[in-house]
C-alpha cells in the first residue's frame, strides 16, 4: 500500500498553489521556479511510482532552466533507457501535480496505482535527484545524487545503472565514465588526421561550462577548447545575451564572442544544460553564419551514408532523417536528394521515436537538439561483419566509434560537437565548407499571443491548421503570392503562445509572410 501518512505530512510541507494549473509537456515541467516547491515533491513520489511500476529499475529527475532565463525553472524525468517519460505517464504525473490538497494527491496516487497496476511490493532501487527528496522519503525510497550536471549526462547515467552487468551495457555508471567513453571514440576517429584548429564554445553561463572544462582535459591535444561564457555562479547570467536559444533565435553572435572569434574561425554555442548545439563562424569579411541543427544533420548524415557505403554495407544498413516543420527547406531538399527523410511533430520524443525506426536513424530539431541512433540490429551487423578490405575495415571501425561518441539516449552538446569535429577533421572542412552544403532560405519565426491557444488544432505533422475553421485556407492563399513561400502556425507546447513560421526566397519576403500570416491569427 502507498505511504500515506507519511505522504500527508510531508505533502503538508510543499503546500500546492491554489489557482495555478500544472502541466506535463514536452519540456516536463516549467514555470517560474518560484512555484514548483510542491511540483518538485510531487515528481519526487512520482519518480518513485514509475521506479516501481519499472521494476526498481533507476528514474532520472532533471532539474533545469535549460535554454530559458534563470528563473524560468524545470523539472523532468528520464526512464530506464535514458528516453523521455514514456506519454502516458506525462497525464498521470499533470493529475498528480494538480491535486489540490493533501487527500486529493492520495487519491490521485491511489488512482494511478492502480491504473498502471503498480506492485508497491517491487524491489527498492537506487537512483539520483535534489528538492524532490522529501518525495523520496515519503516514499522511503533510496536516491543518489547525480549532483550539478549535464542533461545528457543523466541520461547516460540512468542508461548506465540500468545496463550495467548486461550484455548490453552502455558504459561505466559513473561521469568519469561518460568522459572517457566521448573522448576515447573521438580520438580514435581522428587518428592519423591533422588536427583542427581550437575551437570556441559559448557555454551559455550554464553547466556546459563544467563539462566542456573536463572534456577539454579528456581530449589531450587532439582537440582544443576555448571556453567561453563559462560563469556558472554569475547570478542572472545563464542564457543572457549567449546560448545556442539566443543565437538561434536573434541570428547574431553574442555580443561576449565579439572580440573573441577571428575571421574563418568556428566556434559553437551550448544551451544551459547542454542539451542543444549551435555552430557559426565569421567570414573573411567579418559577416555572421549560422550553422544550426538542420545544417549538422546534414553534415553527418551524408557522413555516415558516405561509411556505410564504402564499408559495403549499403544494401544492410539503411540510413534515414527526422525532421520537424522548423526544418530548413533548403535543408529538407538537399536531404531528400540523399535519403529518406520524415517530418514528426515538434518535441524530442516524437523525433526520437521516429528515429528509432531506422536502422540509423538521425534526428536534430533547427534548434540544435538532437543526435543519432543506431538499432541493436545495426550495431549487431557491425559487430559481426567481416571486411573484405582494408578501406572497408576502416569504414567499420569508424562506424562502431560512431556509435559509441554518439549519446544514443537523448540529443548531447557536447557529444554532438565532438561529432561535428570528427566529420569536419575526415573531410578537411572550415566552416565555409560545410556552409555551402546548401543555401538556408530566409525564414522568419514570431509567436503571438491568443485568447486560448488550444483553438489551434493542426495536422500533417503540425504542417497544416484543421482549427479554427477556414484560416488553413487563408494562410495557403497568402503562401500562394510569395516565390519559395512556406508559412505554418501551430500552438507551442511550451509557452502559451501561438508560433509562426515563414520562408521566402528573399529575407524581406519571409518576413512579410510572416506578418501577414500573425495578423490573421489574431
Ligand atoms: P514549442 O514551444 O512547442 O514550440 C519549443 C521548441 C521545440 C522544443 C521544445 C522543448 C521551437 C520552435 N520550438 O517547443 O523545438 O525544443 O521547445 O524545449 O524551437
Ligand atoms: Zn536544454
Amino acid at each position: 500500500a502507498l505511504p500515506v501518512e507519511s505522504i500527508k505530512l510531508l505533502s503538508g510541507q510543499h503546500h500546492k498553489p491554489s489557482i495555478i494549473r500544472f502541466q506535463y509537456g514536452t519540456a516536463g515541467f516549467r514555470t517560474t521556479a518560484s512555484i514548483l516547491d510542491s511540483v518538485l515533491f510531487r515528481v519526487g513520489i512520482v519518480a518513485a511510482l514509475r521506479s516501481k511500476k519499472l521494476d526498481g529499475r533507476t528514474i532520472g529527475v532533471m532539474v533545469t532552466a535549460s535554454h530559458n532565463p534563470e528563473p524560468d525553472n524545470g523539472v523532468k524525468l528520464v526512464d530506464p533507457r535514458g528516453e523521455m517519460l514514456e506519454a502516458s505517464w506525462e497525464v498521470h504525473a499533470t493529475t498528480i501535480a494538480n491535486a489540490s490538497t493533501a487527500d486529493d494527491l492520495v487519491d490521485a496516487l491511489e488512482v494511478l496505482v492502480q491504473t498502471a497496476k503498480i506492485d508497491l511490493h517491487a524491489p527498492f532501487w537506487p537512483s539520483l535527484v535534489a528538492a524532490l527528496e522529501d518525495g523520496f522519503k515519503a516514499m522511503g525510497a533510496t536516491a543518489r545524487n547525480a549532483g550539478v550536471t549535464t542533461t545528457p549526462i543523466l541520461h547516460y547515467l540512468v542508461r548506465s545503472i540500468n545496463t550495467k552487468g548486461t550484455k548490453y551495457s552502455y558504459g561505466e555508471d559513473t561521469e568519469a565514465g561518460y568522459f572517457a567513453k566521448l573522448s576515447t571514440s573521438y580520438k580514435k576517429l581522428v587518428t592519423g588526421k591533422a588536427v583542427q584548429p581550437p575551437l570556441v564554445i559559448d557555454c551559455a553561463n550554464g553547466v556546459g561550462a563544467l563539462a566542456a572544462k573536463t572534456l577539454n582535459e579528456s581530449l589531450g591535444n587532439t582537440l582544443e577548447l576555448v571556453l567561453e561564457n563559462a560563469s556558472t555562479t554569475t547570478p542572472g547570467a545563464l542564457n543572457n545575451a549567449c546560448g545556442a536559444d539566443f543565437v538561434k533565435v536573434s541570428q547574431k553572435i553574442p555580443p561576449s564572442l565579439a572580440n573573441v572569434l577571428q575571421p574563418g574561425q568556428r566556434a559553437c554555442s551550448l544551451d544551459g544544460d547542454a542539451d542543444r548545439l549551435i555552430y557559426y563562424y565569421l567570414d573573411d569579411r567579418g559577416a555572421f553564419h549560422m550553422l544550426d541543427g538542420d545544417k549538422i544533420a546534414a553534415l553527418v548524415a551524408a557522413f555516415i551514408i558516405e561509411l556505410v557505403k564504402v564499408a559495403g554495407l549499403e544494401e544492410k544498413i539503411k540510413v534515414g532523417v527526422v525532421q520537424t516543420a522548423y526544418a530548413n527547406g533548403a535543408s529538407t531538399k538537399y536531404l531528400q536528394e540523399r535519403l529518406p527523410v520524415k517530418c514528426v511533430s515538434t518535441g524530442v520524443k516524437h523525433l526520437h521515436h521516429a528515429a528509432e525506426r531506422y536502422n540509423v536513424g538521425v534526428y536534430f530539431e533547427a534548434n540544435g537538439h538532437g543526435t543519432v541512433l543506431f538499432s541493436q540490429p545495426t550495431v549487431d551487423i557491425l559487430a559481426e561483419y567481416q571486411p573484405s578490405t582494408p578501406a572497408q575495415s576502416r569504414a567499420v571501425e569508424h562506424l562502431v566509434s560512431l556509435t559509441e561518441l554518439i549519446n544514443q539516449t537523448v540529443g548531447d552538446a557536447l557529444s554532438d560537437m565532438l561529432l561535428v569535429e570528427v566529420v569536419l577533421t575526415h573531410k578537411s572542412y572550415r566552416g565555409e565548407e560545410w556552409d555551402s552544403l546548401y543555401v538556408d532560405l530566409p525564414n522568419r519565426l514570431a509567436k503571438c499571443s491568443v485568447p486560448d491557444r488550444n483553438a489551434f488544432k493542426t495536422e500533417d505533422a503540425e504542417r497544416r491548421l484543421v482549427s479554427p475553421p477556414g484560416l488553413q485556407a487563408r494562410i495557403d492563399e497568402l503562401v500562394l503570392r510569395y516565390q519559395g513561400g512556406r508559412s505554418f502556425v501551430r500552438p507551442s507546447g511550451t509557452e502559451d503562445v501561438v508560433r509562426v513560421y515563414a520562408e521566402a526566397s528573399l529575407k524581406s519576403q519571409a518576413d512579410e509572410l510572416a506578418m501577414r500570416v500573425a495578423g490573421l491569427v489574431y
